[in-house]
């Protein structure tokens, strides 16, 4: 497989049901990608490694899912100069509200693009897109990609 330019990470091997839509979409697209559990909470000093290292070792973007004390993506955008896109869990108790204001609620100067509770699959599009701003290919498959959205609108609406 090609260098990884897309990093998808959580919190625990438990939020991958979230994150694989992530990962499907970045395939979808050919984009190479590469999957980490790391844990704000658990194991910081991997996590913090894993985000100082991760420009240098040609990554472009990061997802990143958690639930609950959702730091993991806020951390990682501390850490790197990377673009890091969030995503909400969903947990059982409070039906992902506490991962989604763990994740977008940001103090100023350190963005997080933050997708909605299970948001996987938009997390995953959202990096193609980021990606696509400077890359004339990936965005002339973008725009096929919404070419063939809207027709499948369309035809469901024939
Ligand atoms: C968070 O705690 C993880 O991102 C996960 O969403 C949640 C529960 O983790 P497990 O107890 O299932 O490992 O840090």
């Amino acid at each position: 497989m090609d260098q990884p330019v897309v990093g998808v990470v959580m919190g625990s091997d438990s939020d991958w049901p979230t994150m694989e839509p992530a990962a499907h979409a970045l395939a979808e697209f050919g984009v190479p990608y590469e999957v980490h559990v790391l844990s704000a909470h658990r194991t910081p000093q991997r996590m913090l490694d894993y985000a100082t290292s991760a420009a240098g070792r040609g990554l472009r973007v990061l997802v990143a899912g958690a639930g609950g004390a959702a730091h993991l993506p806020g951390m990682l955008a501390a850490a790197t100069p990377l673009p890091v896109i969030g995503v909400p869990r969903p947990l059982d108790r409070l039906d992902g509200l506490d991962s989604l204001l763990s994740i977008v609620q940001m103090p100023a100067g350190v963005p997080v693009a933050t997708v909605s509770i299970g948001g996987g699959r938009n997390a995953g599009l959202l990096a193609v897109r980021v990606l696509a701003a400077g890359d004339p290919e990936l965005r002339a498959a973008v725009e096929r990609f919404q070419a063939d959205l809207a027709d499948s609108v369309v035809t469901r609406d024939a």
